[in-house]
């Protein structure tokens, strides 16, 4: 694991070129941090894979007893587009270290990547059979994974509808065990004692990064009332600069988005915007003539009922929300079938304390978005999805716990 880290690294450009080709990812934001972060990722790992141990359990009855943590066998990884590499890694390097065999399907939008990756595990020497890449379509090669009697684990990241369709056919084959990460509406609330200019780059960063093609992505920014007008001026001045364009670009904060399909589904959620009332702050269409891309789009007055507050749109469109309280902010904020992530911009401590226990959510961000790293687990609450990515709590959900009990000297068990 420790030399396929190293091959990651020394093909940094090669990997960074083939995501920003395959999803119009920034190339500039490949080299810098998805792919050396990819490489850190099997790192972590690989520190791991030696320290994998059970316990020796003190029992009430005569018996000598301890556990076995053993890998579950082979693995079906079923991945999306919109973090090629970053999705490879946190599902393979913990499968690998916690001993497992498994296949890995891409999405059909993005397989260069991951079929890149095979190679370079390959050439590190982790043995054929190990880590297999299997492309194609999601009915067929991913219905193949979760439906398959041989396979004893599927870990799935995607939309909400398709995680209930592995689950499904994951219950009617084998009843293999599934972890899911799943959709996300994700709030970002700004309490008023926050410094404007800085949480409104923040909440920029939140909804637009990526393109907006991030499951966690801030897309319902809650707004106290008393910087409500302040933080809108802000907002409008910031999302001028914001440069949409080719992703090779270093200048470019935004490349297209992922293909035709995704492009339309945004585009029909704005125009949702607009018919149901929302306040265009800026953007509302495509970027340019050619391509598929879409203006960074900001929707003011937007109330919970909205389609645009309340569904994953997945592109970059930020709905600015108002509230007064904080009883009221969390109420709000809750009231979504999903429960990824949350961000709570304040400087009051028991603000902050208060809402982070408050919100249902698998990982909040204090004062900070997007703060990932391959130390937090990460993963959601509700239809948001079950189990752990990144983290130890990764690596135990490959591994079985095996009890194994012997009698004490001659007791009668
Ligand atoms: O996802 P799918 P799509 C959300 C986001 C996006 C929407 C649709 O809102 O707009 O989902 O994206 C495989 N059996 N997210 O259609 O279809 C598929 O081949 C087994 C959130 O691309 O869920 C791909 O490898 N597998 C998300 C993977 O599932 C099947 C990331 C994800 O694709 C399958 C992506 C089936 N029947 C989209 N059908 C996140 N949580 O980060 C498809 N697949």
């Amino acid at each position: 694991m420790l030399k396929f880290a190293d091959l990651i690294n020394e093909n940094v450009e090669e990997l960074a070129a083939l995501d920003t080709v395959d999803a119009g990812k920034l190339y500039d934001l490949g080299k810098i941090v998805d792919i050396p972060g990819a490489a850190e990722t099997i790192r972590y790992y690989a520190g791991a894979a030696d320290k994998i141990h059970g316990a020796t359990l003190k029992m009430s009855r005569d018996l000598q007893a301890y556990t076995l943590h053993e890998p579950v066998g082979v693995v079906g990884h079923i991945i999306p587009w919109n973090f090629p590499s970053q999705m490879f890694v946190m599902k393979v390097g913990p499968a690998l270290a916690a001993g497992c065999t498994m296949v890995v399907k891409p999405a059909e939008q993005t397989p260069l990547s991951a079929l890149y990756y095979a190679h370079l595990a390959k050439l590190a020497g982790i043995p054929d059979g190990v880590l297999n890449v299997i492309t194609g379509h999601g009915s067929t090669a991913g219905a193949a994974i979760s439906s398959h009697m041989d396979i004893d684990k599927v870990s799935f990241t995607g939309s909400t509808e398709v995680g209930r369709l592995v689950m499904q056919a994951a219950a009617a084959s084998n009843l293999k065990p599934v972890s899911l990460e799943l959709g996300g509406k994700s709030p970002f609330i700004i309490f008023d004692d926050v410094d404007v200019d800085k949480v409104s780059d923040l909440a920029l960063q939140g909804s637009f990064h990526n393109k907006g093609e991030i499951c966690v992505a801030g897309s319902r920014v809650f707004v106290q009332e008393g910087i409500y007008d302040k933080f809108l001026v802000k907002l409008a001045e910031k999302v001028k600069s914001w440069v949409v364009g080719d992703p090779f670009n270093p200048k470019v904060h935004q490349g297209p988005q992922v293909d035709k399909q995704q492009y339309d589904k945004i585009l029909s959620y704005i125009d949702h915007g607009k018919k149901g009332g929302a306040t265009l702050l800026s953007g509302g269409k495509p970027g340019g003539e050619k391509g598929y891309y879409i203006e960074p789009t900001i929707f003011t007055d937007v109330t919970d009922d909205m389609i645009i507050a309340k569904e994953e749109i997945f592109g970059p469109v930020m709905s600015v929300l108002k509230f007064k309280t904080v009883d009221e902010v969390i109420r709000r904020a809750n009231a979504t079938k999903y429960g990824l992530a949350a961000g709570i911009m304040t400087n009051d401590l028991n603000t902050a304390n208060t809402v982070s226990r408050s919100i249902r959510a698998g990982v909040i961000w204090i004062n900070c978005y997007f703060a990932f790293d391959r130390d937090l687990p990460y993963g959601g609450y509700k239809m948001s999805g079950f189990e752990r990515d990144f983290g130890l709590e990764a690596l135990y959900k490959y591994l079985h716990v095996k009890s194994v009990a012997t009698p004490i000297h001659n007791s009668p068990w």
